[in-house]
């Protein structure tokens, strides 16, 4: 049994409930995404308890105005994602509201998605080195996509779960945030082309997931003994 995976899974859950920043599940009746969404570009809305973007829409982006808002390095920002047929991507934002932000997507068609994107802006592309456009290693049709940031708040981090049980199945990352750092505000947003669909999405400060992690896992090891 996977104890330490089963461990993380209860904490990401106790983190969320007791911490929770910024989230919303969508959960609520068709129509606009509601008060504490402001598109900015195309036209966001719910749709059977879940969020979409215009079908007919290309690079889209709607900013989190419900609060909460935190320093890119310690914001740890997740978001279900659901492949739909044409091209599509569903981007996580942190550091919103200044000249430049993070923007880290992961983008397939057909049902399937198949590249990831450690960018900046609004789609704008890598801002280093090791960062930019590139294929992931196996394909799926959905997970929860989570983003963080280590290494002093150099390196960007994508965790992607694949079957949803609070376990990375694929992890990538790259360096050279700070290098763009000091044009970030402290917001949130979403990023999508096509229409995408999401669900789920919040954003927890670093230090409180870490401290319900240490928790979460002390609590469960009690329960196991
Ligand atoms: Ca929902
Ligand atoms: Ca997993």
């Amino acid at each position: 049994m996977n104890l330490r995976g089963i461990g993380v899974g209860f904490v990401c859950v106790a983190a969320a409930a007791a911490f929770g920043q910024a989230s919303d599940n969508f959960n609520r009746a068709d129509g606009p995404l509601g008060a504490n969404w402001s598109d900015q570009v195309g036209a966001f809305r719910v749709q059977s308890n879940q969020a979409h973007s215009d079908v007919n829409g290309s690079n889209q982006w709607t900013k989190w105005v419900g609060g909460g808002n935190m320093s890119y390095a310690s914001a740890v920002a997740s978001v279900d994602i659901f492949a739909t047929g044409g091209l599509n991507y569903v981007a996580l934002m942190t550091g919103v509201g200044g000249t430049d932000n993070l923007y880290i997507k992961v983008q397939g068609s057909g049902g399937s998605f198949t590249n990831f994107g450690l960018y900046h802006g609004f789609n704008n592309g890598g801002f280093s080195a090791n960062t930019g456009f590139f294929a992931l290693n196996s394909n799926f049709s959905s997970a929860r996509i989570t983003t963080w940031i280590s290494n002093g708040g150099d390196r960007i981090n994508l965790g992607i779960d694949t079957n949803f049980d609070n376990v990375y199945d694929q992890t990538y990352s790259g360096d050279g945030v700070l290098s763009i750092a000091p044009n970030f505000g402290t917001g949130f947003g979403i990023g999508t082309f096509g229409e995408s669909v999401f669900d789920n999405w919040q954003v927890v400060p670093e230090p409180a997931t870490l401290l319900a992690l240490g928790a979460g896992l002390a609590a469960f090891i009690r329960r196991r003994k």
